[in-house]
């Protein structure tokens, strides 16, 4: 396994995975969006984020003006698809000793999208960590505190890293600042995946 960098606790694995891998989890991630296409989450203040989402598992992440949930299907009514194999692998090697995961978050940033700062807190188990993969160009991911406000310390997250918020680290304080479009040639269009792996239950 690669060395792992510490940002703010975040365990960051630069270039875990090689292109092979990243190409079979982009076609499978694909397959996925065929079933349950990508969707424009509102927040709670009604405004539509720049991130389109979908998810794989038994759980996705569904938003409305009433608020952010895990839901069982997608708005169009289907079940989640499976979690491909390619990514429970993945999974396996960065926590082999916690829970199987119940919901594979996708996310697609295109170039001008964000994610603001936000905790991972709507999952009801903490000690269960949550792994995050970053394919196509390059996202600049910031880390603060537990704590809203504070220190913040960031890095790029090119394709093929792998990123664990666990631990101490679970509920810190993240996100995207900005998108570097024509960084990868991973994907057919300018943009990045990220894909996070929770327990919710
Ligand atoms: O895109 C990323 O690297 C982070 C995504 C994220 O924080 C989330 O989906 O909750
Ligand atoms: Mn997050």
């Amino acid at each position: 396994m690669s060395e792992a960098l510490n940002l703010r606790g975040v365990q960051v694995f630069p270039g875990f995975l090689d292109r092979a891998a990243q190409q079979e989890i982009v076609n499978d991630i694909r397959e996925v969006t065929h079933v349950a296409p990508l969707v424009r989450p509102v927040t709670s203040g009604g405004k539509a984020m720049s991130v389109r989402m979908t998810a794989a598992g038994q759980f996705g992440w569904s938003s409305s003006v009433s608020g952010y949930q895990y839901a069982p299907r997608h708005p169009n009514g289907t079940n989640w698809p499976d979690i491909p194999e390619s990514v429970l692998r993945i999974w396996a090697q960065m926590a082999p000793n916690a829970r199987m995961p119940e919901c594979c978050l996708v996310n697609w940033y295109d170039p001008d999208a964000r994610m603001g700062m936000h905790q991972d807190r709507d999952e009801t188990d903490f000690a269960q960590p949550v792994v995050s993969i970053s394919l196509g160009d390059d996202g600049l991911f910031r880390v603060g505190s537990v704590e809203r406000g504070g220190q913040t310390a960031s890095l790029w997250l090119r394709s093929g890293d792998v990123a664990v918020m666990g631990g101490d680290a679970r509920l810190v304080h993240h996100g995207v600042d900005r998108i570097k479009a024509g960084t990868s040639t991973i994907l057919a269009n300018p943009g990045r995946i990220n894909l996070t792996l929770r327990v919710v239950t």
